[in-house]
């Protein structure tokens, strides 16, 4: 492969619903360029963005992958992105990391959930966008049914770059505005402008001048003082219009059949910011930022944006933001104060690796095991550190539980969940203590049973999942006195000790506290310590269905030693019998994880969605309309949660999307306390026997 010097590269991101031919455009652009010999096709299973077994086996992209592009003096870096809704943690890796985003909308389909998320994520990234409407070849495309629908779930201000020649199968090329040509066939042919589009193309080319007037001050003088603006001037103001976010083009392609593709990367070049003409902001370890300034001779920063584990060992994906990357050099990871040594060094097309020397500055590449690094690291020198912010990714939305199957999966399970953890970062895991179940958590069911299925066939580790027990917790609601004798005379020395132990209810973020009122002696200072330390083991115990206890202030104000038979032991069973006998009679209650739901749906669902916050014991806290999308926010009880995904999919027909945001412990109602407690003590027996 070539290489390019920073002038010379775009970074740019896929993104888009799922099935809007994102990766079927890669694969056309690739065969198109003569990067491959052979057109991949997504159903077939053959796609080179599309590698995974996973991919092949749902014929469609789960993970981000990357694919150099090299066309005329440029080369196109494409991260082409899955597009279901719950790789999103792919998506913002991708955006993060490219100058630009094209927003595919599928013609037919128009825009979908996934198109408003995508559009979105590139907007908040801070990326010029441009929408191409895609697979225009299919049956039952209406232009402008799909421009309606732009116009009507996209905020913002578009521009046609091209009009479309027909659509659906009469779809035969595009009119480019810029150079008011028509680009027609698979073999990107040049002609005249069809005469029955003449006067369209006349009245699209004007707004689209405008547009580039209002993107350059000196353009706009220009075209003020009527004087005709030139195709680079166009391009120029364009460019800078884009970039400002001023106004987004619109282009038409059908990869399938290589309609209008080349038109695209003639864009990308053109419109998309080279890695010089945006630099970014890193910090300098001091708390002051820096702007790194995108260049071969500036001091080296890279970034880590993905990990993978394959078979050869870990793989990182890595952003060059300033100076140069060498293979076989030792740089700084800043994140983890140490140096880590670059073997090979290469570029990546989908499965492939190719190895190269060097890096320039705005490039992507990969490295082989990349000693002590992980995604988020910043890669730097050791005489010039900074780190660059990590990736924001969200909070996740659905949990299992997972349990290992044999003996050799328990001790495997802990280190392959950090592993798959460590690959995506949307994916979580920890043990609840509370339940003591091993949680893995992720942003939907279809994101889970992948990443399930990666444990299995990756890292060799069986398990069986099941939902979530809900990690429920006990307080008390009232003050409680008790007094406690523990008593055992056993053939030689006995055992003796005596408490008595008031509980009151305390504060919600101070699980337990323990304070001694003793007057005169009459406990004395190790067995008071002793008390405690049989009262701490008691709040892991909980005393109604076997959860911890929580909020819990006690107090120890009298008691009884035995000069003889007192020992630690003695008081540590007193502390703890004598703390569950007070908890029971400090009427205690259960309390459950209370979330924060936030749910965005079309503005015709807001009243059901809204209704049925009610059937989940859940508050409704506001609601807010943006566009023609509402916001409901309310306060639900994660145990009526659980399977939310699916019931707003169904709600909605899928166009309703949440988030969820843990709040605070609350009580369960107390009318429905006992039938619970009753319900979690039949589960912890049936687990017992
Ligand atoms: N008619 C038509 N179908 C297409 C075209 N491009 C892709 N497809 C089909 O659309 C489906 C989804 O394509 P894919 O590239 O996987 O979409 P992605 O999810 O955005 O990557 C596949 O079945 C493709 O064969 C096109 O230009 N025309
Ligand atoms: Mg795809």
């Amino acid at each position: 492969m070539k290489e390019y010097p920073t002038s010379a590269i775009r970074n740019v991101a896929f993104v888009s619903h799922n099935g809007a031919g994102k990766t079927t455009l890669v694969e056309r652009l690739l065969f198109d360029t003569g990067a491959t010999t052979r057109m991949g096709s997504v159903q077939a299973g053959t796609a080179h963005m599309d590698f995974e077994d996973e991919e092949k086996a749902r014929n469609s992209s789960v993970s981000l992958a990357v694919a150099p592009i090299e066309w005329r003096d440029v080369k196109i870096n494409i991260l082409d992105t899955p597009g279901y809704i719950e790789f999103v943690g792919e998506v913002n890796s991708a955006l993060r990391v490219a100058e630009g985003a094209v927003v595919l909308v599928e013609a037919v389909a128009g825009v979908e959930v996934g198109t408003e998320l995508a559009w979105q994520a590139a907007g908040e990234a801070g990326l010029p966008r441009v929408v191409l409407v895609n697979k225009m070849n299919r049956d039952n495309v209406r232009v402008t049914r799909v421009m309606n629908s732009i116009k009507e779930n996209l905020e913002g201000r578009f521009v046609q770059l091209q009009l479309p020649i027909g659509e659906g199968p009469s779809f035969t090329g595009v009119v480019d505005l810029i150079s008011m040509q028509a680009r027609l066939g698979n073999k990107d042919e040049r002609g005249p402008i069809p005469a029955d589009m003449q006067d369209a193309a006349e009245e699209a080319r004007l707004a689209l001048v405008e547009a580039a007037a209002e993107g350059d001050d000196d353009l706009l003088e220009k075209y003020f003082a009527e004087e005709e603006l030139t195709m680079e001037e166009i391009v120029r103001g364009i460019k800078s219009a884009v970039k400002q976010g001023l106004v987004t083009p619109i282009m038409y392609a059908a990869p399938e059949p290589g309609i209008a593709v080349i038109p695209v990367l003639e864009a990308l070049r053109a419109l998309v910011p080279a890695p010089d003409e945006r630099p970014i902001t890193a910090n300098k370890g001091n708390g002051d930022d820096v702007e790194l300034t995108p260049s071969d001779t500036s001091p080296f920063a890279a970034f880590i944006f993905k990990t993978v584990e394959d078979r050869f060992g870990k793989l990182s994906f890595v952003r060059v933001y300033s100076g140069k990357m060498s293979a076989d050099s030792r740089v700084w990871n800043a994140d983890r104060n140490a140096e880590v040594r670059v073997g090979t060094l290469y570029v990546v097309r989908g499965a492939e690796h190719i190895s190269v020397p060097l890096l320039h500055a705005g490039d992507i590449g990969a490295v082989v095991k990349l000693g002590d690094a992980a995604t988020n690291d910043t890669l730097c020198e050791r005489t010039n550190q900074v780190t660059l912010p990590p990736i924001v990714q969200p909070e996740p939305l659905a949990s299992v539980a997972v349990e290992p199957i044999s003996q050799a999966d328990v001790a495997k399970l802990n280190t392959s969940l950090t592993r798959l953890t460590g690959e995506d970062l949307t994916l979580r895991w920890h043990t609840e203590t509370a339940t003591h179940q091993t949680i893995l958590s992720g942003m939907g069911t279809v994101h889970l049973d992948i990443a399930v299925k990666k444990m299995q066939s990756k890292f060799g580790v069986g398990i069986t999942t099941s939902l979530p027990k809900v990690p429920y917790r006990e307080t008390i609601t009232k003050t409680s006195s008790t007094e406690y004798t523990h008593k055992k005379q056993t053939g030689g020395a006995g055992q003796y000790a005596r408490v008595f132990l008031r509980v009151e209810p305390g504060s919600e973020d101070v699980p337990f506290e323990f304070s001694s009122e003793i007057f005169g002696g009459s406990v004395s200072g190790p067995f008071v310590a002793a008390t405690e330390k049989g009262c701490r083991a008691a709040v892991e115990e909980g005393v109604l269905a076997g959860y911890p206890i929580t909020g819990v202030k006690v107090v120890i104000y009298d008691g009884k030693e035995h000069p003889v038979d007192s020992k630690e032991i003695a008081f540590q069973i007193a502390g703890r019998e004598g703390f569950k006998q007070a908890v029971l009679g400090a009427a205690p209650a259960l309390l459950e994880p209370i979330y924060e739901a936030t749910v965005t749906v079309p503005a015709d669902n807001m009243g059901d969605v809204m209704s049925d916050f009610n059937t989940r014991r859940g508050r409704v806290m506001g609601m807010d309309q943006i566009g023609n999308k509402s916001i409901v926010r309310a306060e639900v009880p994660l145990a009526e949660m659980q399977t939310y995904m699916a019931d707003l999919r169904s709600m909605t027909q899928g166009r309703g999307v949440f988030s969820l945001k843990f709040l605070h412990y609350g009580r369960v109602p107390s009318h429905l306390q006992d039938q619970l407690v009753a319900k979690l003590r039949a589960e912890m027996k049936k687990e017992d026997d």
